[in-house]
């Protein structure tokens, strides 16, 4: 398998652990054209994002979610869905919040991040719903080892990279560390991050933010 991505992506990190978790091989190679958004890319993915994956038969697969997902039924073991249907429920509602009202919030203060053209009210405005969209997150998370339980579920692979966005977003814009308001989340983190596939990707994916920064 190939996984059209970066070493810096977050969405890619959702991908790469959930490959990662279920020890598949895959080769990772940079989007063709010189970006996400060069023609030669959008030839692969129109909506111009990575991570993409594509199987050995020529089968692309946008959306790091749906890419998770077929995993998920391509190679059902070890599994990312828990047994318990409870448990199942948690893992989709963590999912479905983390997607309806963190994440967007992320992509919009993204719009905000060159201070010439920022608007100060729309980036406070944004800090707002990410705020609470982390509080909702975390209610889904409470104080369970991992986001729906005791083993490692698709939300884990959605919820940590994303974190690790919140943790660079903010000092872009001078906030202080989202998880100092939400311990919940911040206690989920370090205790993920203590997992070694996803303590691995985590690193991964911050060593090369950091290069990219420098
Ligand atoms: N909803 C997409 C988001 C992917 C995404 O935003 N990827 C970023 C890299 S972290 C990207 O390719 N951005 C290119 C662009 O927007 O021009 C997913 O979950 O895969």
């Amino acid at each position: 398998m190939k996984l059209y991505a970066l070493a810096l992506s977050p969405f890619a990190a959702r991908a790469r652990l959930a490959l990662r978790l279920k020890g598949i091989d895959y080769e990772m190679v940079a989007p063709p054209g010189g970006g996400p958004r060069s023609p030669e890319f959008l030839a692969i993915n129109p909506i111009g994002k990575i991570p993409v994956l594509e199987t050995d038969n020529g089968l692309r697969i946008a959306e790091s979610e749906t890419i998770i997902d077929y995993l998920e039924d391509v190679c059902p073991e070890p599994s990312l869905t828990p047994d318990d249907a409870s448990m199942r429920a948690r893992m989709r509602n963590a999912i479905r919040t983390l997607e309806s009202y963190v994440t967007p919030a992320l992509f919009r203060l993204f719009k905000q991040i060159d201070p010439a053209g920022r608007d100060e009210k729309v980036v406070e405005a944004e800090f707002g719903q990410l705020a609470n969209g982390l509080a909702l997150v975390e209610h889904f998370v409470d104080d369970a080892e991992y986001v729906a339980g005791g083993a490692v579920s698709k939300a884990d692979c959605m919820l940590l990279p994303t974190l690790l966005l919140c943790d660079v977003v903010s000092p872009l814009f001078g906030r202080d560390d989202p998880m100092k308001s939400h311990p919940v989340l911040a206690g989920y983190k370090e205790k993920a991050r203590r997992h070694p596939d996803m303590g691995a990707i985590w690193g991964e994916t911050a060593a090369a933010l950091e290069n990219a920064g420098s």
